[in-house]
């Protein structure tokens, strides 16, 4: 019997590795999920092995990409390329797995298949997604996003970045408690590049521990994403050194998840920060 059940200890962080079932990823242009949208199971186990080996606490699997620009997919396509490789990790590994999904019934069916975290970009802000969460008895992250993936980098704009990104996030978690997802099992994230230019992106990473004060543990996830190449002029596969960089810098800001695509080099980084922060 699957209980659902999550729970790390957040005296130190922990890394969120990125699994995605999408023949778009933005990363690793869709390794696990061909173009006749056939997945890669084997080959996924196996990713999954590498990440847990080189210290990731939670594997997070989406099926809809949602990267600027991104198109969404339907929701019989997403179960399709999601809920087997749940269920294949679960069997197989003693992870915790988180999904990144909008979907009432891609958030029922992974929690069906062992799934302990809905991971959702858009906060639980569609039509049932709160109620599903809710009756899965399992912990979410919910994510600030200004627009939708297929067009929130038109024209981000904001009277206060910080305030808007707060206040959004404190309303989302009191639906959610009202809706009866337990308050333990919510997590915040200000999600970095959704609907957001550098400048605005910069901010909120500076106000970082404005965010960890609201009392809901943080998600980052800021891996190889545009901030990066904006600041260093580099294309996606040279942002290794200034993701862990602000993988550093976030958990130093109070965040205690770090979603990545790069789990050794941002374990690695992580424990070396540990090692010499000063005990309080
Ligand atoms: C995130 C996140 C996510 N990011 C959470 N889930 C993505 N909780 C997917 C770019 O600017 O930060 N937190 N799920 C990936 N999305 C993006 C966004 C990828 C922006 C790239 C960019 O390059």
């Amino acid at each position: 019997m699957k209980t659902n059940s999550f729970s790390l200890n957040f005296s130190s962080p922990h890394i969120m590795a990125v699994l995605n079932v999408t023949p778009d990823s933005f990363f690793d242009g869709g390794i696990l999920c061909d173009r006749n949208h056939q997945i890669n199971i084997s080959l996924a186990l196996e990713k999954v092995d590498s990440y847990l080996k080189s210290g990731a606490s939670i594997i997070d699997v989406g099926g809809e990409s949602t990267r600027p620009g991104a198109e969404p997919v339907g929701v019989n396509e997403e179960l399709d390329r999601v809920v087997p490789v749940v269920e294949a990790i679960v069997e197989r590994f003693d992870a915790f797995v988180s999904v990144d999904t909008s979907s009432p019934l891609v958030i029922t069916e992974s929690a069906n298949v062992g799934a302990v975290m809905i991971n959702d970009v858009r906060a639980l802000s569609r039509k049932g997604a709160v109620e599903a969460a809710a009756m899965a008895n399992i912990s979410v992250v919910l994510m600030h996003m200004n627009g939708e993936p297929a067009n929130m980098q038109l024209a981000p704009s904001y009277k206060d970045e910080v305030d808007e990104v707060k206040s959004f996030l404190l309303e989302r978690a009191g639906i959610c408690e009202f809706g009866g997802i337990e308050r333990k099992k919510i997590l915040i994230d200000p999600g970095f590049g959704f609907g957001k230019t550098l400048e605005h992106n910069l901010q909120l990473f500076r106000s970082l521990n404005k965010l960890s004060e609201l009392g809901f543990p943080m998600v980052v996830g800021v891996s190889r994403k545009s901030m990066i190449g904006e600041i260093l002029g580099k294309p996606l596969d040279e942002r290794l050194f200034g993701s862990v960089a602000l993988a550093m810098l976030a958990v130093q800001r109070g965040a205690n998840i770090i979603r990545v695509h790069d789990v050794a080099a941002t374990a690695d980084v992580l424990k070396v920060l540990h090692a010499v922060k000063e005990e309080i």
